[in-house]
């Protein structure tokens, strides 16, 4: 075989380009487990949707394969196949071997940049084994094929064809990525929202993967909503009571492109979900603070006007107008910055006011021309207030007395004895006798534990009244120093980490749904900016001679029992963590050298809130529902 030197030179260049990426995959894609995993699909999902959003698009298909590749394709223009001007490669290699060359070439566009989205389509193939493009354009098919980032088969044309459209097929690392097992539910999830957010494409997930439950079909999901975003408030709406219809806007000035969907609903809570450039701003942002001013401000002018509001009455706060409120923002911007903790808030500031004005002058319009609906909303708002006065009331009983004032820390805190929050964790142990080998076992400096008992939270009001009414909730509280609601300050936060810390059974996972809902739904902030673990105590203990093992799962169980055959009487099952002396407990669960935590995201507590929700809430019918579809999820009850 003679090789074609030009094209050796540049493969070794495309090697050492991608070279960081291999290295250290974490910097690029977050982390090597699961969710990193799943990020490489988002990469390549991305570049067909941003085709989609350019209106070049509609219909993306992803496919799991049975040989744990995925592939995407879309039907859009194709990815360029002639000469790049600046690599002298193809458009196509160089899209996939130069880091950042994902950003169009100055093509217009919304291509995102920054943060951990938009680090381009040459990260995937950086971190595949194999990763292969298939581009139908001007009436040809174009092929090429790379192999851990280096280029494997040459871009050559190897048919006709009569569409246009690009695929990209990849098979992620087994070398990087802990696991490269994908989860079905986690993609069709995001496929879903992404169908939200892009109007009139079509995107199909299937699953060709063996799957005993379900048999040797595959199972597909397809995904098209006509209207946009509305259709995303029905569906988060769906267990809900509305207070009215929903309303939705979409307009566009300045270049920046600006979608609104309300709907009030006879919950508490507010469900704001925004988003830049189809990417989720978990942190909200620019366009979010633009949203709630014009909000707060309109709500009162109709107020005022319509005397809903009377001379001596205060305004209406910003809380009052967004209890039970769901909303979505979504804008497109032609040069999103992404800032914060977690690259997800929104910095633009020129879109502030923009939203602002955009939503001010259409929501006037419809509360002025949809009287019923108005009045629905008033309504609600007016006792959104009195709720609010009434809570105040009873809190100011609770602050007089003392207890909130955080000048004395509950007396079942065993503080550390570090004052300085970034080296300081708070475990949150359920149970007395749990929390006893805590306290023995911890490391004193940087470790507080606060026991809390059983029953502890059943807060199902989500009333502050009724909260603070709550003994174990006051002394969560008050460990935390951030207080709560109106006065809640997240920079008094006395510890960096706040690590639940429950047994391995249903009655702990019941416990850590209630602490991880009203995490979520009083210091959403910790959450978002990334405070709330939870602690991973192992399941099993084996034991053979003087050496001792500890599994996290029945596998890992298994696995340890059959490489150092360990006979049966020796294997130990913990069914609780007061099963474990205070050094065990350390040594597996606490000590920061050996120990895993599981950081909480959003989107875990949103989902530990939606469990707690239909377990808790006064509707029967998703509660039935919810049991039936999980009922053969519980492995084991312990009775
Ligand atoms: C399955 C993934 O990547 N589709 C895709 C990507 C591109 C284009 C079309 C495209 C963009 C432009 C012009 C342009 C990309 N092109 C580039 C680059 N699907 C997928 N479909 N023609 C085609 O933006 O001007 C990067 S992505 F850089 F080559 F223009």
């Amino acid at each position: 075989m003679v090789a074609d030197k030009k094209y050796d030179a540049s493969a070794i260049q495309v090697l050492e380009g991608l070279e960081p990426v291999r290295k250290r995959p974490g910097m690029y894609i977050g982390s090597t487990d699961e969710r990193g995993l799943h990020h490489l699909v988002w990469e390549v999902l991305d570049n067909a949707i941003d085709e989609a959003m350019a209106g070049y698009c509609d219909q993306i298909v992803v496919t799991l394969h049975e040989d744990s590749s995925v592939s995407v394709s879309d039907d859009g223009r194709g990815i360029p196949v002639e000469k790049h001007p600046q690599t002298g490669i193809s458009t196509v290699e160089t899209v996939l071997t130069v880091l950042h060359a994902g950003g169009k070439f100055g093509g217009g566009g919304y291509k995102v940049s920054g943060g951990l989205h938009g680090v381009g389509v040459s990260v995937v193939n950086a971190l595949s084994a194999r990763t292969q493009v298939t581009v139908d354009r001007d009436g040809g098919k174009y092929f090429v094929a790379f192999e851990g980032g280096a280029p494997a088969e040459e871009l050559k044309k190897v048919g006709e064809a009569d569409r246009q459209g690009t695929i990209v097929k990849f098979w992620p690392d087994e070398k990087i990525f802990e696991t490269t097992d994908f989860d079905f539910e986690v993609i069709k999830k995001r496929v879903r929202q992404q169908a939200y957010l892009t109007r009139g494409v079509t995107i199909t997930l299937r699953d060709e993967r063996e799957n005993e439950e379900k048999g040797w079909f595959p199972q597909v999901a397809q995904f098209y909503f006509e209207g946009g975003i509305a259709s995303f408030i029905r569906h988060l709406n769906e267990d809900k009571e509305a207070v009215a219809d929903i309303f939705s806007l979409r307009d566009e000035a300045d270049g920046v492109e600006v979608e609104v969907s309300l709907q009030y609903t006879k919950e508490f809570r507010e469900l704001v979900l925004s988003f830049a450039n189809n990417i989720q701003t978990a942190e909200g942002g620019t366009h979010v603070t633009g949203f709630a001013a014009a909000l707060t401000r309109v709500m009162n002018k109709y107020a005022r006007e319509n005397g809903f509001l009377k001379e001596k009455d205060p305004n209406f706060s910003s809380e009052d107008v967004r209890e039970g409120l769901s909303a979505i923002i979504s804008v497109k911007v032609a040069d999103p910055q992404f800032e914060g903790q977690t690259k997800s808030k929104l910095g633009n500031s020129n879109v502030r006011g923009i939203v602002d004005r955009i939503f001010s002058d259409k929501f006037s319009e419809f509360l002025a021309e949809n009287p019923p609906e108005a009045r629905a909303i008033l309504t609600k708002c007016a006792l959104a207030t009195r709720a609010r006065l009434a809570a105040r009331a009873a809190r100011d009983t609770v602050i007089r007395k003392g207890a909130l004032e955080g000048l004395t820390l509950p007396g079942k805190l065993a503080d550390c004895s570090s004052k300085d929050p970034k080296n300081s964790e708070l475990f949150i142990v359920e149970g007395d006798s749990a929390g006893g080998s805590a306290k023995q076992g911890r490391d004193r400096y940087t470790q507080a534990i606060l026991p809390l008992r059983g029953k502890i939270l059943n807060t199902e009001s989500c009333r502050l009244d009724k909260m603070l009414a709550n003994n174990e909730v006051k002394s969560l509280i008050v460990a935390l120093g951030t207080a709560i609601g109106e006065e809640f300050e997240g920079k008094k936060l006395r510890y960096d980490k706040i690590v639940i810390m429950t047994d391995a059974d249903v009655d702990g996972a019941h416990i850590r749904t209630l602490l991880l809902t009203l995490l979520y739904r009083h210091f959403p902030e910790l959450v978002t900016q990334g405070h709330v673990y939870v602690a991973q105590p192992p399941l099993y203990k084996l034991v053979k001679g003087k050496q001792t093992w500890y599994a996290m799962t029945d596998e890992e169980k298994d696995a340890l029992k059959k490489e150092h055959d360990v006979k049966g009487d020796n294997i130990q099952r913990y069914k609780g963590l007061g099963e474990m002396n205070p050094n065990q407990l350390w040594e597996t669960t606490m000590d920061p050298k050996t120990r895993t935590l599981l950081q909480i995201t959003i989107e875990d507590a949103e989902r530990a809130d939606h469990i707690f929700k239909v377990l808790m809430g006064d509707e029967v019918l998703p509660r039935r529902r919810f049991i039936q579809t999980h009922a053969g999820d519980v492995k084991e009850l312990d009775i």
